[in-house]
């Protein structure tokens, strides 16, 4: 197997910031060290990256890098984005947001993204939980699991982001869990360069408000409990309906052509000046 290579992360990193916010062994900074693995591997440089987020933990992440970043509103994330694609084509847009941003009030953002088939990578770190206001339950945790609001157990039913970026027309879709940061920065690479939408969904881990909640007091409790419920999609081909019963498939699961919207917009613009 080759080595990972080791890269100089600091030069990434806004040198002013007031210091990391997040929980020690929060699965953010993992997802946030793939993306940057990625991002430089890709030799992208930070001018030609712009890179929006909303609020929640997740959000934090357009805060610590010196990208061209915005830090927007809880929800909007892909809206601020879509603006900056279509005055800037040029640029790699990226957005970053938890399972509440961008499954409950960003759901209709999201799914329109898709649809659109615009040219933005679209993260969606799913802890389960809106971790960043004290672990209210969202649209993806799981049934039985206690959370702030749901404090006898989660009778809701899910959502599954891949399912949903699917059925909504995305065109590159893939999931990875913090576990595996590797084939997490192969993904977001694959993301960058493919044009059209990128759905990356990260399962990541929530120990505080929600592993707590859930006899999973450590990071590390959290990240056993992802590590055994996700299963790559080689192996769930040998796998029973039974046996896939609360497993969480990872890997690639659609990587397709399809007309770009911002290419378009452009395309009509330049016929209607002839
Ligand atoms: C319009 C609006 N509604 C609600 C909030 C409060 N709020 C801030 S973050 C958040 C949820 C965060 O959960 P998630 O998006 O999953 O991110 P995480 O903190 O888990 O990374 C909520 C409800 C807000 N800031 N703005
Ligand atoms: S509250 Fe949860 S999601 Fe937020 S920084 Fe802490 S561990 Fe991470
Ligand atoms: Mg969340």
């Amino acid at each position: 197997m080759a080595a990972v290579k080791h890269i100089n992360f600091e030069q990434y990193l806004r040198q002013d910031y007031r210091g990391l916010q997040w929980c020690p062994g929060c699965g953010d900074g993992a997802i946030l060290q793939a993306f940057l693995r990625a991002v430089h591997e890709l030799g992208i440089s930070q001018d030609d990256m712009a890179v929006v987020s909303g609020i929640g933990c997740s959000g934090r992440i357009s805060g610590y890098i010196d990208f061209n970043t915005m830090h927007t509103t809880h929800g909007r994330a892909i809206s601020f984005a879509t603006g900056i694609k279509l005055a800037r084509p040029d640029k790699h847009v990226v957005v970053f947001g938890g399972d509440g941003d961008q499954t409950a009030i960003g759901g209709n953002h999201f799914i329109h993204a898709c649809r659109r088939n615009i040219d933005l990578t679209i993260c969606v770190i799913n802890n389960n939980v809106y971790g960043m206001t004290g672990g209210q339950y969202s649209p993806t945790t799981p049934r039985e699991m206690k959370t702030q609001t749901t404090p006898y157990g989660n009778y809701d039913n899910q959502f599954d982001v891949v399912n949903l970026a699917i059925g909504a027309g995305a065109t590159y879709v893939a999931r990875e869990s913090v576990w595996k940061p590797v084939a997490l920065a192969r993904f977001f690479k694959k993301g960058l360069r493919h044009k059209g939408v990128s759905v990356i969904e990260v399962v990541s881990n929530c120990h505080i408000n929600l592993g707590r909640r859930n006899k999973m007091k450590s990071p590390h409790a959290v990240l056993d409990w992802i590590k055994g419920r996700t299963v790559s999609l080689a192996k769930a081909k040998n796998m029973n309906e039974e046996e896939l019963i609360g497993k969480v498939l990872v890997g690639e699961f659609v990587e397709k052509d399809k007309p770009e919207f911002t290419e378009q917009y452009y395309n009509l613009v330049k016929s209607l000046k002839k």
